[in-house]
């Protein structure tokens, strides 16, 4: 990570979130959906979908970037994350993907600013814990690559909260 960039965990929703870009929690047909799909699809529009029709699907551990349509954020960055089916389908290496894949995204685009959700904890039933580990290390690891220097972690509630606020604790340690 440079010395000037830094993650954080805050609880809200991710549609108000002040960032270059919102990450996107979908699923392979990226024609929206529920939780953090529906809501980002509510906020940015119809123009979202249109475009989203013509993108042809995006595989799990993949992703995607389309404008942010009426959002405040520039960009979204679809990504698909694993469905948790006990831990022995590569649910860790496919939700590490995601998060690698996105952040490769932003710095194609510039993005300085990104805010993510906790991809897969949802309708996925990706445990949280372990996906907050998966998130907060190879978003840390990512940052030392440039371009981004400000990630939010927006969660939605305080399980969520405490374990990003801890994790990320943990990375700061010396
Ligand atoms: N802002 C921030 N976090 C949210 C919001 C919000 N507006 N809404 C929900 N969360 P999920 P997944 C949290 O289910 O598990 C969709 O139908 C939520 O509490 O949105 O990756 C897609 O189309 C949870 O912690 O995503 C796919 O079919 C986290 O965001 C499928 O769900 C992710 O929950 C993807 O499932």
């Amino acid at each position: 990570m440079t010395a000037a960039a830094m993650m954080r965990a805050e609880s809200g929703d991710i549609v108000r979130a002040d960032a270059d870009a919102i990450v996107n929690a979908a699923n392979e047909t990226l024609l929206g959906g529920g939780g953090v799909d529906g809501a980002i699809h509510r906020a940015a529009g119809p123009d979202l979908l249109a475009h989203c029709r013509t993108l042809g699907g995006c595989p799990t551990g993949e992703a995607r970037i389309t404008p942010g349509f009426r959002l405040r954020a520039r960009h979204i960055i679809h990504t698909v994350g694993p469905v948790w089916q006990g831990g022995n389908a590569r649910e860790d290496a496919l939700l590490q993907s995601c998060y690698r894949n996105v952040m490769a995204l932003a710095r194609r685009h510039g993005v300085r600013s990104i805010a993510f959700p906790a991809i897969s904890t949802g309708v996925y039933r990706f445990p949280v814990d372990r996906a907050t580990a998966i998130a907060v290390s190879t978003v840390h690891v990512e940052l030392a690559q440039g371009s981004v220097t400000d990630v939010l972690f927006v969660c939605f509630n305080a399980p969520a909260l405490a374990a990003y606020r801890a994790e990320i604790g943990r990375i700061n340690l010396p």
